[in-house]
């Protein structure tokens, strides 16, 4: 199945060997980020020039570039045909996400994308693997595998499929190392520990908490992650395990950080989720550059990508802290209701995997205009409970919109309904577990 995207691709090396220079759109995430460090190194190797620019999507419009240039999308276009029939210039799409509708390209166009050649895009192919497809038939760039697992991780997907065969390309090389362990951060386990976000284990500021635990573990807070014997991992394991359970966390969180972690040989940062992570920060926080320069291997960046992390991580841990003693107990859900916090998401993320996973959990982030509301459960409450249903219902009552995944859905409501939403989906929670 691979081969008709590297067919696909191999066309994407015919229209960017007609260029000397690349103008390049890339998605802002670690997966957009990651990419555009992939095919700037490909392109580099060929002494082609490029300029660069990071964006939150396609919808704000004003694309700068020139008519006689190629124009590269990456990590995003598959989901805009209009805006890219728009563009007045040659056009490369190398994404991963589900092709809609039809595009009417001006001039040659290319478009790479794992949906297109039959294969699992949203799971089993990333946008920076498909950008390691293309930079490895416009040259060797094998050592680039490491970067493309950045992004793979970044965008939660799974080692299977064309991202797996990247893996072992990577293993094959020598570019990336698959040891036995737990995929946490790399340091010492008392630096480590309370900083962790997946998994969270909550001994952020609990220093007393954390050496007990340690204590108990027989383990050493100095004893580096990284240098843990079979044994000792063990123990850690099987402690943290405890841990997460006894938080109120799902077992289903357990096997995403247990038994592999990857070591990333080429990159300034080994520890493949750290550099995932470092990435992630500077996406977030809009500092594009220190995130690319990380994936140019240019150690300059490496210290402020560094200091982006740890101030992004410690407001997240803040933010958490502060969150999960506001909320609140339904008859069937928990609750949370914010006004004007920055995200909704990935604290609806967290405190449903990691604290409250007994029950459905919704966060609601009420702003001017609209109320936003993230929903979140586990696959196995989802198998009685569909909360994309219940948030289309509940949504629609009280004059919203929502809709989504059995696990994971959302909406968007009035404001001033808050309340009136949150005890519809309390009832049609109720009802469906036979409460
Ligand atoms: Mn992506």
């Amino acid at each position: 199945m691979l081969d008709i995207l590297k067919a696909e691709a191999r066309k994407a090396v015919e229209l960017i060997n007609d260029y000397e220079f690349i103008r390049i759109f890339a998605h802002y995430d670690v997966d957009g980020i990651s990419s555009a460090g992939i095919l700037a190194n490909s392109l580099l190797r060929k002494d082609k020039r490029f300029h660069l620019s990071f964006l939150n999507g396609l919808n704000n419009g004003n694309l700068d570039y020139e008519r006689d240039e190629l124009t590269v999308f990456l990590d995003m276009g598959s989901g805009y045909p209009d805006i890219i029939s728009e563009v007045e210039s040659d056009v490369l799409i190398i994404d991963h996400h589900f092709p809609m509708g039809k595009i009417k390209p001006r001039k040659r166009f290319v478009h790479v994308n794992p949906h297109l050649a039959g294969l699992d895009g949203s799971f089993e192919l990333s946008a920076s693997g498909t950008a390691y497809i293309v930079a490895n038939q416009l040259g060797k760039n094998i050592d680039l595998s490491g970067i493309a697992l950045t992004g793979i991780i970044g965008d939660k997907q799974k080692i299977k499929g064309g991202n797996a065969e990247i893996v072992t390309e990577g293993i094959t090389g020598g570019y990336i190392e698959e040891r036995k362990g737990l995929l946490i951060y790399s340091g010492k386990l008392r630096d480590v520990l309370p900083i962790s976000v997946e998994p969270y284990l909550d001994f952020y500021k609990k220093d007393e908490e954390l050496e007990d635990f340690l204590e108990k573990a027989g383990l050493d807070g100095d004893m580096e992650v990284d240098e843990l014997e079979d044994e000792e991992l063990r123990r850690l394991s099987d402690a943290i395990i405890l841990r997460i359970l006894e938080n109120g966390g799902s077992e289903e969180v357990i096997q995403d950080f247990l038994g592999k972690r990857y070591i990333l040989k080429a990159e300034l940062i080994q520890n493949a989720l750290m550099m995932t992570d470092v990435i992630n920060s500077c996406g977030r926080v809009s500092a594009f550059s220190i995130g690319f320069g990380i994936c140019m291997r240019d150690s300059k960046f490496l210290d402020r990508g560094y200091e982006i992390w740890k101030k992004f991580q410690t407001e997240l841990l803040d933010e958490i802290k502060r969150r999960k003693k506001e909320v609140k107990l339904a008859n069937c859900i928990r609750y949370l209701t914010m006004n004007d916090a920055p995200t909704t998401g990935p604290i609806a993320t967290i405190l449903s995997r990691y604290l409250y996973s007994d029950l459905p959990f919704v966060a609601v982030n009420v702003k001017k205009d609209i109320a936003k509301v993230s929903s979140r459960t586990t696959m196995k409450l989802s198998e009685i409970v569909d909360l994309g249903q219940v948030m289309h219902k509940a949504a629609e009552k009280v004059g919203g919109r929502g809709g989504g995944h059995r696990v994971a859905a959302g909406a968007n409501i009035p404001p001033d309904r808050v309340n009136e939403f949150i005890e519809e989906v309390d009832r049609l929670c109720c009802t469906a577990l036979g409460k």
